[in-house]
């Protein structure tokens, strides 16, 4: 993996000795805007000039036009390698850093494909898109820009049981170059910044079943503990601190652990966890330009922009959240699903289908499909957890098969992965996934 990162790098210097103007496409997701901003940063640093374009996902049609524009060397970071087929009939050199689940085509010799699966390393765990970038620059002598491929992980759910795989590598580069800091602290968000109650009812990773996406819930939690739910974390007494802290581990004790911050950061993005969740909030709010220019460097305006959308977009989350528990999912043999044509819904389907499993709003023992309608087509989140996958699931893989059998796309990774099929074909979709999800559950 690492010789193909060296490969990737050589293509790049190559490009940034001739002086050229590198194209950078990414995905709109937190792990892709921090793999636009590690490049960006990096090329920036260089004097290099670069043109991103950071999408909601890569499709045929996209790559055909991107043909013809005239670039010399193309980076796809956090998507591509499905592609590598088009690439391979570029005239232009291309750069895959990429992480999702890879196809047996051979990359010629005007692309790099750096994907961990093609190394038997695990692209949903191990290593993020924004890692597979940051290798693409760390020989350029970057290891001070480690941190945003943590950022990635973060956002992909890769870090919050501690970093595995390539990822402790790139947790050791921050480390080595002075820029992150680890220590033990309560993972709640926004301790500063937001009420106690607010705090805990928008903690989602870790999952506080009956508190996280839960207003309620939180607010009673405190009154139990004679605590005021209306002041912040950080206006508490020392005594009401480890008070709290004891109360919220005996739910769930990796509330407290390590902690990932930048301390020469702006308090509102020194936790890296939380920089991902704002790069998030952006991404979802069609804002991912916003969420680069933080990542590269703005703050004052841009931040509070961006806050304000975290904040609309956690409300958006708990509404999602309470119409689950209200609701519930619909039950086949081996998969459950949510369907919903609410605007708000549609927003934060797959975020809402990952974190209903993991605070135990929904049953973790069936992968989750969430479908929102588009108009004419459904638009389709599949979720699971470690242990399903495990037993056999690959979401990636059913979701890809399924919607290619009803003229659809799809794929991802076997915990998480996307789809988008006509709606006339929902129902019979829906028995498809769910045939092969038994299937993989039986023959594995
Ligand atoms: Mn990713």
């Amino acid at each position: 993996m690492l010789n193909r990162a060296s490969e990737a790098t050589d293509m790049l210097k190559e490009h940034i000795e001739n002086d050229d103007v590198i194209r950078i496409i990414s995905h709109n997701d937190a792990d892709g805007i921090s793999s636009a901003a590690v490049l960006a940063n990096a090329l920036a640093e260089e004097d290099v000039q670069f043109h991103t374009t950071i999408i909601p996902r890569l499709k045929g049609d996209i790559v055909n036009q991107l043909r013809h524009e005239k670039y010399d060397l193309f980076i796809f970071s956090d998507m591509g390698s499905p592609f590598i087929k088009e690439f391979n009939t570029y005239k232009h050199d291309v750069i895959v850093a990429d992480h999702h689940q890879v196809n047996d085509t051979e990359a010629e010799s005007n692309v790099v494909h750096l994907n961990p699966h093609l190394f038997g390393i695990d692209g949903s765990k191990d290593l993020c898109g924004a890692g597979s970038s940051y290798l693409t620059i760390r020989g350029l002598d970057k290891k001070h820009l480690a941190y945003f491929a943590l950022i990635g992980a973060f956002g992909d759910m890769q870090g919050q049981n501690g970093f595995t795989g390539v990822n402790k590598l790139i947790v050791d580069d921050a480390i080595e170059s002075g820029t992150l800091e680890i220590h033990e602290g309560l993972k709640i968000v926004s301790k500063s910044s937001e009420p106690i109650f607010k705090s805990l009812a928008y903690t989602f990773s870790p999952p506080l079943p009956k508190i996280s996406g839960d207003f309620e819930g939180a607010r009673e939690f405190l009154e139990r503990m004679n605590l005021s739910y209306g002041i912040k974390f950080t206006d508490l007494e020392d005594e009401e601190k480890d008070l709290l802290k004891e109360a919220l581990m005996s739910i769930n004790p990796d509330i407290f652990g390590d902690c990932y911050t930048v301390p020469k950061e702006v308090p509102l993005l020194r936790d890296l966890e939380e920089y991902s969740y704002i790069l998030d909030a952006c991404g979802k709010n069609k804002k991912q330009g916003l969420g680069l220019s933080i990542a590269l460097g703005e703050r004052d305006q841009a931040l509070d922009t961006a806050l304000k959308l975290q904040s609309q977009y956690r409300d958006q989350i708990v509404k999602g959240l309470e119409w689950i528990k209200k609701q519930g999912a619909e039950q086949l043999n081996s998969i459950q699903y949510l369907y919903s044509e609410d605007k708000v819904l549609k927003s934060v389907m797959g975020t809402i289908a990952s974190i209903g499993l993991s605070v135990e709003l929904l049953d973790d023992s069936k992968p989750v499909i969430g479908l929102s309608r588009l108009h004419k087509d459904i638009k389709i989140s599949g979720r699971t957890t470690r242990n399903m996958v495990a037993k056999g699931v690959n979401l990636g893989k059913a979701l890809q098969d399924s919607s290619n059998n009803f003229g659809g796309t799809g794929g991802g990774h076997d915990i998480a992965a996307g789809a988008m099929v006509a709606y006339e074909f929902k129902d019979k979709f829906l028995h498809l996934v769910d045939e092969m999800v038994e299937y993989q559950l039986t023959n594995d």
